[in-house]
């Protein structure tokens, strides 16, 4: 363990992460492999920025917002600025016309509601202001969600980025069902800042540039994507994420005296949505696949945010006990004793602690502080001994990934330290 020394120096070491990846308003995940605005990654930097300093996070979070679609839809990248070092890049999308700022055609988990309002109570008296302008825009954002991309009370995704856990065992079954035929010529650049064995495969690569250009050829048409897309999956972590979303969203109507009953709909659909998540077989929260209406058969990180979503679950309680026996560094992405388990993989086996921070929250708010401490404890370890990296080894707290991270970093600064 660390000592309070350690722990200035770790302080230090996680801000001067965030500042070196600072781009003026916003922050890119990490300097090189991510080189633009990324939705989710920007909720949990303002969670960070908002430790030390509370005028940079409020402007992360409305520069996300800067890219926010009439339509209300939030990409989940804005290309600000041209950076060749990144594939696909807005040409790709061709999204032009559809939004203020170049931008992917796809949304991301909706963490912001949650981080504004964590900033917020750091920050009463100044952040009024910030909550007034942000919240008709996340309230826009949560009606598309709820519009577009809600299935019988589940969230759904269109494409494997849109969920943020790219290659997870989840999409197995509903990518194998893709022929990626007729895609343009690629080149990747992630392989070019990160090894191959650590990133999806090319067979996940093909499809998802397949899926981009299916998008781009439905012209992003809400309607169209619902109705054609052949990739359409729900999915636990939107789902999760966006109940919980919708409570803190509540709670700012409520600071703000704005009328709630459409927010408090949506939370009574999601809260049932989530209960059809849950395989009968097995009593854990898994993906769907709504082409075949098969659930997805496996225990992921994104099971556990059933807390953070303010759902009680005995066998996902029992699951994370079996978690903290089965590997040093829970949660993993994919349970370690199964088959498909892969240890470096991205979201095939490696633990990703901003996962486990928002796990931890959940698991505080439902009455768990032992559990929370426990993942607490553990990642505050990992990161100490590890750095701020993208994603970690389970069993070995080898890093992966992208390193100087810009949500690890904020993690430790909001949570694990
Ligand atoms: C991509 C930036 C993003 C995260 C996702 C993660 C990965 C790659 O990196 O996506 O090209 O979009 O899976 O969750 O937001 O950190």
């Amino acid at each position: 363990m660390t000592n309070a020394r350690d722990h200035i120096s770790l302080d230090e070491q996680a801000r001067a992460v965030l500042r070196g990846n600072d781009r003026g308003g916003y922050s890119v995940p990490t300097d090189g492999l991510y080189p633009y605005q990324w939705n989710w990654d920007s909720g949990f930097a303002a969670w960070g920025f908002a430790q030390f300093d509370l005028p940079r996070a409020w402007s992360e979070l409305e520069t996300l917002f800067s890219g926010q679609w009439p339509t209300g839809m939030l990409p989940h990248i804005l290309f600000h600025r041209p950076d060749p070092g990144y594939f696909p890049g807005p040409e790709v999308w061709g999204t032009e016309g559809l939004g203020p700022v170049p931008s992917s055609g796809i949304s991301q988990p909706p963490v912001a509601a949650t981080f504004t309002r964590l900033t917020y109570e750091k920050d009463r008296a100044a952040g009024r202001v910030h909550i007034e302008a942000l919240y008709p825009k996340l309230l826009a954002w949560h009606r598309w969600f709820m519009q577009w991309r809600c299935h019988e009370g589940m969230i759904f995704v269109t494409h494997p980025w849109e969920s943020g856990r790219d290659n997870t065992v989840d999409w197995d079954g509903p990518m194998a069902a893709i022929d990626p035929v007729g895609i343009d010529p690629y080149t990747r650049r992630d392989t070019a800042h990160v090894d191959p064995h650590m990133r999806p495969t090319k067979e996940d690569y093909d499809r998802y540039l397949y899926l981009v250009q299916r998008g781009r050829d439905l012209g992003w048409d809400d309607a169209k994507m619902a109705d054609s897309m052949p990739f359409k999956v729900a999915d636990p972590t939107m789902t999760f994420i966006l109940l919980r979303a919708n409570r803190d969203l509540l709670a700012l109507a409520a600071e703000l005296g704005e009328d709630s009953a459409e927010i408090e709909g949506w939370i009574n659909v999601l809260e049932e949505g989530a209960e059809r998540l849950r395989n009968p077989a097995s009593g854990v929260f898994e993906a769907i696949d709504l082409k075949t209406g098969a659930h997805a058969g496996n225990v992921t990180s994104a099971a556990f945010l059933c807390w953070y979503a303010g759902i009680e679950c005995p066998v996902m309680l029992g699951e994370l006990m079996e978690a903290f026996e089965a590997s040093q560094f829970p949660v993993p992405s994919q349970k370690v004793t199964d088959p498909k388990f892969d240890a470096m993989r991205y979201w095939r086996g490696p633990t990703w602690t901003m996962m486990n921070a928002i796990t931890a929250l959940g698991l505080i708010d439902m009455g768990h502080p032992d559990a929370a401490e426990e993942l607490r404890i553990r990642s505050a370890r990992l990161l100490a001994e590890r750095g701020f990296a993208e994603y970690f080894n389970p069993h070995t707290g080898d890093p992966a990934g992208g390193g100087t991270f810009t949500w690890t970093a904020a993690i430790w600064l909001a949570w694990a330290s």
